[in-house]
């Protein structure tokens, strides 16, 4: 099989063009969710600065004091918001077949609801270079919501979906996605990346093996590197490399879900990049690295129903509803068992988790 190669497009067409310029765009995209399942898309209309000040502004809040941070913790898996020391997010070891702590930490931020933000004043008192951290993430999230839209837009147009580049509107319009600041702290590589020969076997990660569970996901990345994907679901993973003047945008399981299997929700995870694997026994120590991802969830009371737009096509999944969802996968995510449970219980969907995917959190890669 050939190596699977992640197009770059620029959505500067669509963004500003005619309507054939603008189908074009929608079909690339389209193609790049159909077969891979991500994108990298330039000429986006967020700024290059905007970027810079929000990962100056990541770098600054990661390097307050842990009990400073702590205050802040995350709590409930119904608010995705606050901050998780290193540790506390986990992923699928597949080796001990066990969820296992991924080496990162990370603060969440909603649109409305940012109990777990810490004000100006709070923040004078250690570093007052970002004592208007709520405003920066609000301004950068504004445009990131934004995007996505656009990309979701461009999705039904490329599908012809029923309302045309509305389709999405009613569940998204008024949704309150998360916005996600990631660190990476400084580790040794081998300490998550066993020396191999054999693509993906016997790596583990920055961040295990997992498949987003929103509709898709934002994500932009320093120039550390380390990300890699698994299309096809063999274990056969291929890097993603930050590419300057980009962002990447994957889909995740809930609009795999309600587009019937028709783009990809892939499996990736962060590891050491080649250029700090060492085969000389040496200790390679891989730097901090830092990642935004924008992960875009439906209104919680939304009911994601696969769409049939083809007559003889049938159902391959059960319709949930998207707050559920989102609990369901945030508690599994953050070790909380009896949250995990109730929530799977209350969407009903325990028999349709294949074994493995199930284990490795990527619920619905069946059958891409
Ligand atoms: O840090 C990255 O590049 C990936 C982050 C990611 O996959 C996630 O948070 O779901
Ligand atoms: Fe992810």
């Amino acid at each position: 099989m050939a190596k699977p190669v992640i197009p770059v497009i620029s959505f500067e067409p669509f963004l500003n063009g005619q309507a054939a310029d603008r189908k074009m765009v929608a079909e690339q995209v389209y193609a790049a969710f159909r077969d891979i399942g991500f994108m990298y898309v330039k000429d986006t209309g967020i700024s290059q600065a905007r970027i810079d000040e929000l990962f100056a502004l990541a770098k600054d809040f990661f390097d307050l004091p842990l009990d400073f941070k702590q205050r802040y913790a995350l709590r409930d898996p119904t608010e995705n918001q606050g901050y998780s020391a290193q540790g506390k997010d986990m992923g699928f070891d597949h080796e001990s077949k066990a969820m296992k702590k991924d080496y990162k930490e990370a603060y969440e931020h909603r649109r409305y609801k940012n109990e777990l933000c810490p004000t100006a004043e709070e923040l004078a008192a250690y570093n007052p270079r970002i004592s208007d951290f709520h405003a920066i993430l609000d301004g950068f999230y504004k445009e990131a919501f934004k995007l996505s839209e656009e990309v979701l837009a461009c999705l039904a147009l490329a599908l012809d979906l029923p309302g045309g580049e509305e389709y999405f509107k009613p569940i998204t319009g008024d949704s309150d996605p998360q916005l996600r600041l990631l660190h990476y702290p400084p580790v040794p590589a081998s300490a998550i990346a066993a020396a191999t020969a054999q693509d993906g076997a016997g790596k583990d990660g920055r961040i295990r093996p997992h498949c987003d569970y929103s509709l898709c996901t934002l994500l932009f990345q320093d120039s550390i590197g380390g990300l890699e994907i698994d299309p096809f679901h063999t274990g056969k993973f291929t890097p993603a490399p930050p590419k300057s003047g980009t962002v990447l945008i994957n889909i995740g399981d809930l609009l795999h879900r309600l587009l019937n299997g028709r783009v990809k929700s892939t499996m990736h995870r962060v590891v050491a990049p080649e250029a700090f694997t060492s085969e000389d026994g040496s200790e390679p120590i891989l730097p901090s690295r830092y990642s935004i991802p924008f992960f875009v969830h439906p209104v919680p009371e939304a009911l994601i129903e696969p769409i049939l737009l083809d007559p003889a096509e049938k159902k391959m999944y059960k319709e949930v509803n998207a707050g559920d969802w989102r609990s369901w996968r945030t508690a599994r995510n953050y070790m909380m068992p009896e949250r995990e449970q109730y929530f799977l219980d209350k969407l009903g969907i325990a028999h349709e988790l294949p074994q493995n995917a199930a284990a490795l959190g990527c619920v619905t890669a069946g059958g891409n």
